[in-house]
């Protein structure tokens, strides 16, 4: 779990939220991990969608919140935590109904969890460096605008 030290977090009204929030893009699956485990442990959580296509996550406003700009981030009573597994794993601690991940079992998942997570910035390195690098710049500036659009659709918010 990576929870922050409070004098790192420059954006210091996030500080005084209370209740349960989370920033999270909508094609993300590390955001889409505490999206699933808020809703199986039925916290009343509040969303605060990002765009990454539009670099909201490298916004000032959102590295004073998050230095590293990945999403997601939650913000639980002012306690700011990152890194989806580490999240996913106190959500599960916090309320133990239904517990997702069972204690005699707690080491494994959480070897599985670190292999999906060295796969997942693996996965993150080619989908930058080829798939979307080709996918948005890549091309005469008209189609690379129309393919930017048909990109953005496909991730309206659910
Ligand atoms: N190890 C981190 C990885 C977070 C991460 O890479 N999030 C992606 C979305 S799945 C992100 O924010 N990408 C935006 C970017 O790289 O600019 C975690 O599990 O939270």
């Amino acid at each position: 779990m990576v929870n922050l030290y409070r004098e790192d977090i420059k954006k210091n009204e996030v500080l005084d939220w209370q209740g349960v929030h989370l920033f999270r893009f909508v094609g993300s699956s590390c955001s889409q991990k505490a999206r699933i485990v808020l809703n199986l442990k039925g916290v009343d959580w509040e969303s605060h969608p990002l765009n990454f296509l539009k670099a909201e996550n490298y916004t000032p406003w959102y590295l004073g919140i998050n230095p590293r700009g990945l999403m997601p981030t939650l913000v639980q009573d002012g306690d700011v935590h990152i890194e989806s597994n580490g999240i996913i794993s106190y959500l599960d601690e916090a309320s133990t109904t239904p517990r997702l991940i069972p204690d005699n079992q707690n080491l494994q998942v959480q070897a599985h969890l670190q292999d999906e997570d060295r796969l997942h910035f693996d996965l993150r390195t080619l989908a930058f460096g080829f798939v979307l690098a080709r996918f948005l710049a890549g091309k005469p500036p008209e189609q690379a605008s129309a393919s930017a659009n048909r990109f953005k659709a496909a991730f309206t918010d659910l």
